[in-house]
């Protein structure tokens, strides 16, 4: 039985990455705007639409007990704020939605294939969760959670890659199988010579120099320049302190918040969310954060019995 801290630290570790690399995101501009918006009134960092959408999945689980696309759809797009960040593509889509229009006939409208950013998969780890003890699902809740804004096969595949490296983080999978596992299901040529490329410095255990992590596997918006970015940072500091490598991606810059939030997920599916109370007044929102990983605890309970 997977112990309450692993989910706790997962949703925990996706907030609080967020919310501390998001002044690090982007250029000069972007970073300038959120020292106006990166703190809440009362001094407490904010979070981005990665916290916000990943939120909106654990409601509407909660809500509906499944997956229903329309009600997550609905969920998504009532939460919208712009000053959380959102994506362009993605926020004109849940405005779309917000005036009525059906996601179906918007996911698709700006890009033929969808939306091949990473915002379907930094929301996968809390999709994983909402998965867990009855995992023959996971795939097909993914893929629902993810179309709805990310329709492109490389953001859904960014999104499976995610909630799969959540999913056996949260059993105690050595890092290296996880890796194995993951290169061994990947179908995008991309993913699958980032992942391979991943695995090979990872085993290695030598610490790559920023520039070259840059290179190797991106920091970019899309998927994936950034999904296999996070599973590196994620096992290579699997043992190491949370901050070091929350640091170490702020260090990277790019779409650092939301590298982060999958990271700090992953890792904080690996070793549970202990560590993490230091950041309790910190971020804004973490006790709700710590109650919607507790109720889906309670479901996952539940389903093993
Ligand atoms: N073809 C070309 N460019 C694309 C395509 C495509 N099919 N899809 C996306 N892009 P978006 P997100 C480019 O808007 O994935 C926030 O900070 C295009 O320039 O769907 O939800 C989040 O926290 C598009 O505007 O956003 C994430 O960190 C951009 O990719 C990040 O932004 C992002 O796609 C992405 O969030
Ligand atoms: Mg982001």
């Amino acid at each position: 039985m997977i112990e309450k801290s692993k989910f706790v630290g997962c949703f925990k570790g996706l907030a609080i990455g967020d919310a501390l690399a998001a002044s690090y995101e982007g250029g000069p501009v972007e970073r300038l705007l959120w020292r106006f918006l990166g703190r809440t009134k009362t001094g407490q960092r904010r979070y981005t639409d990665d916290t916000q959408m990943s939120i909106d999945i654990a409601q509407s689980f909660l809500t509906q007990k499944h997956m229903d696309q329309t009600h997550l759809a609905h969920t998504f797009a009532q939460s919208y704020r712009w000053s959380r960040g959102y994506g362009p593509s993605a926020a004109s889509l849940l405005k779309g939605i917000k005036s009525g229009q059906s996601w179906e006939s918007l996911n698709r409208k700006k890009f033929a294939q969808g939306s091949m950013g990473n915002g379907a998969a930094m929301r996968a780890p809390i999709a994983a969760l909402c998965c867990l003890g009855c995992e023959d699902t996971l795939s097909d809740y993914v893929h629902k959670s993810a179309e709805i804004t990310h329709a492109h096969p490389e953001a859904i595949e960014g999104a499976l890659l995610i909630a799969n490296a959540t999913r056996l983080s949260l059993k105690d999978v050595e890092s290296i199988g996880i890796l194995q596992a993951l290169c061994a299901g990947a179908v995008a040529p991309i993913y699958k010579f980032r992942l391979s490329k991943c695995l090979d410095y990872v085993v290695s255990g030598k610490a790559l120099p920023m520039q070259f992590i840059k290179t190797e596997f991106g920091n970019g918006m899309l998927a994936s320049e950034s999904c296999i970015t996070a599973l590196y940072f994620a096992f290579t500091y699997r043992r190491q302190s949370f901050s070091d490598m929350v640091q170490a991606i702020c260090d990277l810059g790019g779409d650092a918040d939301t590298i982060a939030a999958m990271a700090c997920a992953i890792w904080g599916a690996c070793n549970g969310g202990l560590s993490m109370i230091e950041y309790d007044n910190r971020i804004e929102n973490l006790a709700l954060v710590e109650q919607l990983a507790g109720q889906i605890y309670l479901h996952y309970q539940d389903r093993i019995g």
